[in-house]
């Protein structure tokens, strides 16, 4: 959420943008993959709640077992989808955004931001062992490692200075986590995606070159990778959603296919 909405306001307020293009351009594109993510971590904890609770008369106490996990309100407040709030329930707000304005100081933000969120996703690894989690942040830790060097990359061309020198931080390689592997294979931390068909073309004067861990070539796609299939959730009868019973559903059809209205 944070990335998101950063790199988001930082290119909606950009200043200078066709003289800076390539930058505005970089921003533009992450700010698409981050929107990406946001959906991939949703279905992510989406999925894994699945089977939390079960159908059962409401006097059977099906929802019982929401009342002793961490965020029970998450139980009460939702039909046990993700919401924007951290694991203890505290919500994300907009004052996590950043936007100085000040070219350097946003990319050095949005370089801090990447590496603060590949040591999240190493612990968060090293604390659960579900495939689903796993295999949402073996992709994650590939893809915000492009983040890292490619705000490192603008970080050069702007001022100089070769910030990709101390990678990676943490100083672990992603090849360490088996989940990460097939997507290394598959060049994914070398790809800079545009995330649009015809824009953002620009980011390939900053996304060049070779890759400053690996030492092979670095690639812009334009376009956006080809995405995973969206999960079709069960209802959830004890939770009330989607609401819509079997009965109801033959109706809503009928209304749904008569070509006039009412
Ligand atoms: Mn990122």
């Amino acid at each position: 959420m944070s990335t998101l909405n950063n790199y988001m306001f930082q290119s909606f307020g950009f200043r200078q943008q066709k003289k800076l293009k390539p930058f505005y351009d970089l921003i533009c594109s992450i700010t698409g993959e981050e929107f990406g993510h946001v959906e991939l971590v949703s279905h992510t904890i989406n999925s894994m709640l699945v089977g939390s609770t079960y159908e059962e008369d409401p006097d059977q106490t099906p929802m019982r077992d929401g009342k002793d996990k961490r965020i029970s309100y998450h139980f009460i407040d939702t039909d046990q989808m993700a919401k924007p709030f951290d694991s203890m329930g505290a919500p994300w707000t907009g004052d996590y955004t950043f936007k100085s304005g000040n070219l350097v100081e946003d990319l050095l933000h949005n370089y801090f931001l990447e590496i603060g969120a590949r040591t999240h996703k190493m612990r968060v690894y090293e604390m659960t062992e579900h495939p689903i989690a796993r295999e949402m942040i073996g992709y994650l830790l590939v893809r915000g490692g492009v983040h890292i060097k490619a705000y490192a990359k603008a970080l050069y061309i702007l001022t100089g200075v070769d910030m990709t020198k101390m990678l990676p931080v943490p100083n672990l390689d992603n090849r360490k986590f088996d989940a990460t592997r097939k997507w290394e294979d598959a060049g994914e931390g070398r790809k800079l995606y545009t995330f649009s068909d015809h824009d953002y073309k620009a980011v390939n004067q900053i996304w060049k070159g070779t890759d400053p861990i690996d030492g092979l070539p670095l690639e812009v796609i334009q376009g956006a990778p080809v995405g995973g299939e969206i999960p079709d959730y069960p209802n959830a009868p004890e939770t009330f959603a989607p609401g819509i019973s079997e009965e109801d559903f033959i109706e809503i059809s009928k209304r749904l296919q008569r070509k006039a209205g009412l």
